[in-house]
């Protein structure tokens, strides 16, 4: 019994729904949701699916649609369910008001073929991983498919329709007194920190790009919280360039003295991987290796875990990390030579590598020396307000 956590495996459940793969936003569009054919082809060759708990995620068979109508709701307004449930039965020009009137950007947010099915399917597979952390079955839940963090109560933004992390959020807080919420994503995580700004029951932090107009333009390090969540919200706000060294450097001494300090039941780690070299949207020069040692570490804390998804624009980059960080969830350091017969292989030319160098063609890293160690102290600074 008392050498249980030492003995036995990481307890891991791998939540997918073979649907959501299918979706296109639109042949222009950076967002792929093929990329997690990707990923799980990468994880099934790898073998990972035969150590883990399967979740096959089913809206027809599994789920009881308002049951799951119900959660959205705890967020999400009834007004905006029903425009995206209504999508095709409403006229165009109903449709063009509700865009109007709320301000959508119908680019970045396209109106395709099964919309509202896609946006169930991601959001049900968040809520089956979170069920698990609930029931204490899983010691890591992960849904690849989820982690859309920048969906906003009343509508979608930067390719985010249901924001599925905030709903999953607000039922981990039925059983958890404490959750906390980091996003390595390249982006701001918006819609999660504007949903628990004014509360203490969700810390949330953001490691982004900030500055020249990169979306969504918030995350300064001077947003941390308002009434009783003052001081339960950090923004990590960097440039362009940074390299594994230095974001993980600084990514574990925040979240030390954080975990410390707030003492979460739960950690929620949104993995969007668009802060990689290479990302056709993103502009950091993270490695697999260096995104998943952030995985790594938080996975040490020994805190339940649920990983999600999220950005990454350049798809066989995406399918490398989010399989490298499955393993991890596991234990395992995969082989750096990719499974034989593994399907679309030729993505993966021309190294057939997990692990490719980043090679020359990079962009400078433009966060001195000083700016991140200012950062860090400030950082720190605030973390030191939670104690009193
Ligand atoms: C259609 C076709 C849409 C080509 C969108 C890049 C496109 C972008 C497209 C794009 C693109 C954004 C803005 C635009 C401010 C808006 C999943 C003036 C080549 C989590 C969302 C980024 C990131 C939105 C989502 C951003 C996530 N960048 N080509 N759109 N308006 N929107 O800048 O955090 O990764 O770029
Ligand atoms: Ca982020
Ligand atoms: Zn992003």
């Amino acid at each position: 019994e008392l050498n249980n956590n030492l003995t036995n495996k990481t307890r891991v459940s791998y939540h997918r729904n073979a649907d959501t793969a299918n979706y296109h936003y639109g042949p222009f569009h950076p967002m792929k949701p093929f990329r997690l054919r990707l990923t799980d082809n990468l994880v099934t060759g790898y073998g990972l699916h035969n150590i883990m708990d399967l979740y096959e995620v089913d809206l027809e068979q599994n789920y009881n649609i308002n049951m799951l109508e119900d959660k959205i709701l705890k967020f999400h307004s009834k007004e905006y369910l029903n425009f995206l449930k209504n999508l095709n039965d409403n006229s165009d020009q109903e449709n063009k008001k509700y865009l109007i009137k709320n301000d959508i950007d119908d680019n970045d947010c396209p109106i395709f073929h099964g919309l509202y099915k896609y946006c169930l399917n991601y959001t049900s597979t968040t809520l089956s991983a979170v069920e698990c952390i609930k029931q204490k079955k899983s010691d890591i839940a992960i849904n690849w498919s989820g982690g859309l963090h920048h969906a906003k109560k009343f509508k979608p933004s930067g390719f985010c329709y249901l924001n599925d992390i905030v709903v999953g959020i607000l039922d981990l807080l039925k059983t958890h007194a404490r959750v906390l919420y980091i996003d390595i994503d390249i982006h701001h995580g918006d819609g999660v920190q504007e949903a628990f700004y004014l509360t203490d029951r969700v810390f949330t932090i953001s490691f982004h790009k900030y500055g020249g107009y990169f979306f969504p333009m918030t995350g300064a390090l001077q947003e941390t919280g308002v009434a009783k969540g003052k001081n339960y919200c950090l923004n990590v706000p960097l440039m362009d360039g940074i390299k594994d060294y230095e974001y993980t450097q600084l990514f574990k001494s925040i979240i030390t003295p954080l975990v410390e300090s707030y003492n979460p039941e739960c950690v929620v780690l949104q993995c969007g991987t668009d802060s990689l070299g290479y990302d056709r949207l993103g502009t950091f020069n993270l490695t697999v290796k260096g995104h998943g040692e952030c995985v790594k570490y938080v996975k040490s804390l020994g805190i339940p875990l649920v990983l999600v998804g999220g950005g990454g624009y350049t798809p066989p980059n995406v399918s490398r990390a989010w399989c490298y960080e499955t393993g991890i969830a596991n234990d395992l350091i995969l082989r750096e030579k990719l499974p034989d017969n593994l399907p679309f292989k030729d993505y993966y030319s021309p190294d057939y590598s997990l692990y490719p160098e980043l090679g020359d063609s990079i962009l400078t890293d433009m966060n001195s020396k000083t700016f991140l160690n200012d950062t860090r102290i400030r950082l720190l600074e605030q973390i030191r307000y939670l104690q009193g």
